[in-house]
């Protein structure tokens, strides 16, 4: 088989790459390890910036989103047993941002697939990635037991943190960065109406807690846990419980509980892989980069950084120019880093650190007061929270 780029992964930015180049009549295949379904079945991010929002309109799978999204003009944090809301609309010039969640997105973006009748190639087995430092790349996979292989310009590493794309540069020629943190998520999904209209950011005695939603009627509730908890060790009773008691008095009466549809955990981790292109290469999303997840930026940076490859592959296919290949990986990670920083301080303001004791928690509840207290510091955290502009 032949094509002009193999997209390898079906997740949002694999899927997202794939809608973008097809609306510019450019030829792409996509490879995934895993079945449609399994990849459905992983409930991830659920807040989309307006630049992501920007994207999927242009791809031309964002009418559901618009129709059953939840545009939120702010937020609520929550310390010393208060909340305080951050007026994100207000502190933007009128920017919000949309609870819509990953899994949804995902399936848009299927269905657009298989409506155009474009090729998916989902459980590839043993997928290898050829001679992608010259002009002609290949890759090769097994299904039903035989081995198949598609030619290509250039192949998209968007497989995620595991995949196999960021594994087969050779080591000399990647520069990575990385931090994991002690402690994980453990999230639950349950059909119950939110605690509240709005997501709830918590920082508590007992651990981070964030109270998030899918819809009117579902909830994405997190606690913080310690990094080798088992979820087989949480009920859904004793999640309710920890959740609860990290709440402030109105929010917790108001809670309602139910049985979870979904509970897993989820370690949280700072991870940057540069560059992003390595000859006819192109790395895409959480295959180049991991945010822990409070800021909400994982799923908005692998959306920016197959807008900006879409975009180049069109200067490339259209123009007959490269220039915008070879700015490719500095134009993203000039965006990606500034969502690492604000991820891991987000992540660092809001979270219980084994190490860092009881001053570590008065210094965090001061910077707390001060931003929710600041118009200049509140400012600088909603302009991150609503996404940073994708820069030309
Ligand atoms: P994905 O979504 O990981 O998709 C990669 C796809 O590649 C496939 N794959 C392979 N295919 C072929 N051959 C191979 N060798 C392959 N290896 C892997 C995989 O099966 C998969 O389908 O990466 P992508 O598309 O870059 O999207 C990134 C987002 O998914 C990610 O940034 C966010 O979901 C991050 N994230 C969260 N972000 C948030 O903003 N809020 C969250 O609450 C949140 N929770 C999470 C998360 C990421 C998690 N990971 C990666 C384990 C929770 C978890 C558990
Ligand atoms: C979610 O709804 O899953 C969610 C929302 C906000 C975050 C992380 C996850 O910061």
């Amino acid at each position: 088989m032949r094509t002009q780029v193999a997209i390898i992964g079906a997740g949002p930015s694999g899927l997202l790459l794939g809608q973008l180049l097809n609306k510019a009549g450019i030829d792409a295949v996509v490879i995934e390890r895993q079945s449609p379904d399994y990849v459905l079945g992983r409930i991830r991010a659920g807040v989309l910036e307006q630049v992501t929002i920007d994207l999927l309109d242009k791809a031309g799978v964002g009418q559901r989103m618009h129709a059953e999204g939840l545009p939120h003009g702010g937020i609520e944090l929550l310390f010393k047993g208060a909340r305080h809301r951050i007026d994100l609309e207000g502190l933007t010039g009128g920017k919000h941002v949309m609870v819509y969640g990953q899994t949804e997105v995902t399936r848009d973006l299927m269905e657009a697939r298989a409506d155009a009748g474009l090729t998916t190639i989902y459980q590839a087995g043993d997928v290898t990635l050829h001679d992608f430092d010259g002009s002609q790349p290949k890759v090769r996979y097994t299904r039903d037991g035989q081995t198949h292989e598609i030619a290509c310009d250039f192949i998209a590493g968007c497989d995620g943190y595991h995949g196999v794309s960021r594994a087969s540069v050779p080591e000399a020629a990647l520069r990575t960065y990385e931090k994991v943190y002690p402690f994980g998520w453990l999230g639950v999904l349950a059909d119950v109406p939110p605690v509240s209209h709005e997501l709830i950011y918590a920082n508590t005695g007992r651990g981070f807690a964030l109270c998030s939603m899918r819809s009117a009627t579902r909830s994405r509730y997190y606690v913080q846990v310690p990094m080798e908890e088992k979820v087989e060790n949480w009920s859904d009773d004793a999640f309710w419980n920890e959740l609860q008691s990290r709440l402030d008095p109105e929010a917790a009466e108001r809670l309602v509980t139910g049985p979870s549809l979904e509970k897993s955990i989820a370690p949280l981790r700072s991870f940057v892989a540069e560059p992003m292109r390595f000859g006819r290469l192109l790395l895409a999303g959480d295959a180049a980069h991991i945010v822990p997840p409070t800021g909400a930026k994982g799923l908005n940076l692998a959306a920016a950084d197959v807008g900006y490859l879409a975009r180049a592959m069109q200067a490339f296919y259209g123009e007959r120019s490269e220039s915008a290949l070879d700015r490719y990986s500095d134009l993203c990670l000039r965006r990606v880093w500034k969502a690492e920083r604000f991820s891991w301080w987000f992540t660092s303001l809001t979270h219980k650190f084994p190490d860092t004791g009881a001053i570590g928690q008065k210094l965090q509840q001061a910077e707390l007061e001060y931003l929710v207290g600041s118009r200049a510091a509140s400012t600088a955290m909603a302009e991150n929270y609503v996404g940073l502009p994708f820069a030309d």
